[in-house]
């Protein structure tokens, strides 16, 4: 499969590579990641994102300012990056060949070539296998971004998806010229005061169920309004609640623009937040999953979910 794809790449004559709405340190590294590895065999190509905001903390890596807004007239093939369900890009409709790059369990593989790679800590080390099988020369821009990625998605290299291979590949990044302590800091050490200020509102919010095994938080709109945060702010919301000791599954919901309600999932130890995320029509990982409900009521999503969780929690 990663010598198919990079056939595709090698016919390719205009290129766009696109991650998630809302992406995270994976999705723009991994597309950063390969952008690089293209500009260099003089490959026309283009790093899309389509959200409305990225986020502040990634601007330190290499090709960030070149990240375009919006899709190009022509291109006659799209690699995404990161992204399980198609709709996810924010394309109305697929108009050329795709090749679809992702570690996502809950893929629905709608790409012409889908290397999904389920084990993997992160869409950056299927962006790095994918260098490696095809002898591509590994950039120091590319390095930062794919260990960029790595970091993000395993916590700095807490999660389960961590073993002994994320490890050999960091330390290939590192010998390639990554400093793991600048992408730390650059990630870790530079949050705007608005971010603090959302984090206080939505702390205020927490509420324990089900035996204080689920805690729950909540972002409004009205919260992003009085502090000046924008979502790209509530990132680590579920992950603060699964700090607690006694909880198992750490739950952000939050308001979007258009009322409806964005159910963040985060496990610990057992419950697998993927599965439930899929009874919502959303995906992910064990310990890391998501939806847009349909509903724009808290309460309602909130007693559908406990009652989801509930099921799995014993
Ligand atoms: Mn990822």
């Amino acid at each position: 499969m990663y010598k198919k794809a990079y056939e595709l790449i090698k016919e390719a004559k205009k290129i766009v590579l696109i991650s998630h709405i809302n992406p995270d340190g994976d999705a723009l590294g991994s597309s950063l990641a390969l952008y690089f590895a293209l500009k260099k065999m003089k490959k026309n190509v283009k790093v899309v994102n389509l959200s409305k905001e990225l986020p502040q903390n990634l601007d330190f890596l290499p090709g960030f300012d070149e990240i375009k807004r919006d899709l190009p007239k022509k291109y006659d093939l799209i690699i995404s990056f990161d992204c399980g369900s198609f709709d996810r890009l924010g394309i109305e409709e697929k108009k050329s060949k795709l090749i679809n790059f992702d570690h996502h369990i809950s893929n629905t593989r709608y790409g012409d070539i889908n290397i999904i790679e389920e084990d993997f800590a992160s869409t950056s080390e299927v962006v790095y296998r994918f260098l490696k099988e095809n002898s591509i020369t590994i950039s120091k821009e590319s390095a930062i971004c794919i260990y960029t990625a790595l970091v993000t998605d395993t916590g700095f290299f807490q999660y389960e998806s961590v073993n002994e291979r994320v490890f050999l590949v960091a330390s290939e990044l590192v010998k390639l010229g990554v400093n793991p302590s600048f992408v730390a800091k650059m990630l870790n050490e530079r949050e705007p005061l608005c971010k603090m200020r959302l984090l206080s509102k939505m702390l205020d919010t927490l509420t324990l169920y089900l035996n204080a095994k689920v805690g729950v938080i909540k972002v409004t709109q009205k919260m992003l309004k009085e502090t000046g945060a924008n979502i790209t702010h509530t990132e680590d919301g579920a992950n603060i609640v699964r700090k607690l000791a006694v909880v198992e599954v750490g739950v952000m919901l939050r308001e979007e623009e258009d009322g409806r309600i964005k159910v963040s999932l985060r496990s610990k130890n057992y419950v697998d937040v993927s599965k439930i995320a899929k009874e919502f029509g959303g995906g992910g990982h064990k310990r890391a999953a998501g939806f847009v409900s349909n509903h724009r009521d808290f309460q309602i999503v909130l007693d559908e979910l406990l009652d989801a969780i509930k099921r799995r929690l014993n």
